[in-house]
């Protein structure tokens, strides 16, 4: 058992405060994720730069209990390509999760195990249903840091190896200044994307 308790997100600054553990996804975390490898190369030998933090507060890893986190993800991009979360499945497959745009602009793209895929543009307070069994993944869209909150049963896992072998089926890139969506030409064939 567990007592309740509170922490506080900053509507101001897009962070949570109050938080248990930090956790850093820096350009090499991302290691054949982005599609464009000269640019992702590139943009290595000048800094390994942090893409994104993740901010959660601690709960028991057990049935019952609900996970949350704020991530803030950077702008930037790699060739065309937005900064984004490395993306995953739940181990457990069948449990959903809640996203909450809370500063910034970006989207989400999710993906169930055919392929199939949905994206979502998220601004402060679109509230998003990643239902069971979708692959999901958040892009930052905007010049400035795009954050959101996540909500997810404790016990669901992370699986990041299906997406890491396979990639997502489309990529969100900036054409003529604006984000579009396209086909991953490296869906399926050994990731990237
Ligand atoms: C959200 C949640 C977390 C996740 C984080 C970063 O906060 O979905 O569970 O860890 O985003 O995403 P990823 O794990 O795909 O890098
Ligand atoms: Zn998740």
């Amino acid at each position: 058992m567990i007592e309740p308790f509170a922490s506080l997100i900053n509507f101001e600054t897009g962070l949570l405060e109050r938080y248990d553990n930090k956790l850093e996804r820096k350009l090499t975390d991302l290691q054949g994720m982005f599609s464009d490898e000269s640019a992702y190369k590139e943009a290595l030998a000048k800094e390994n730069s942090v893409l994104y933090e993740v901010y959660e507060k601690e709960v028991p890893i057990e049935s019952g209990q609900l996970a949350h986190a704020v991530t803030i993800l950077h702008p930037g991009q790699i060739g065309d390509e937005y900064y984004m979360t490395k993306g995953h499945f739940h181990e457990i497959e069948d449990t959903a999760e809640l996203y909450l745009g809370i500063q910034g602009q970006g989207g989400i793209i999710m993906q169930d195990k055919s392929g199939k895929t949905s994206y979502i543009d998220m601004k402060p307070g679109t509230l998003v249903y990643v239902s069971p069994f979708w692959a999901h993944r958040t892009v930052n869209t905007g010049s400035d840091i795009f954050s959101f909150l996540a909500i997810y049963p404790a016990e669901a896992g992370h699986d990041y190896g299906t997406i890491i072998e396979k990639g997502f089926a489309k990529l969100v890139v900036e054409q003529d200044g604006k984000p579009t969506l396209i086909d991953n030409p490296n869906f399926g064939a050994g990731g990237r994307g």
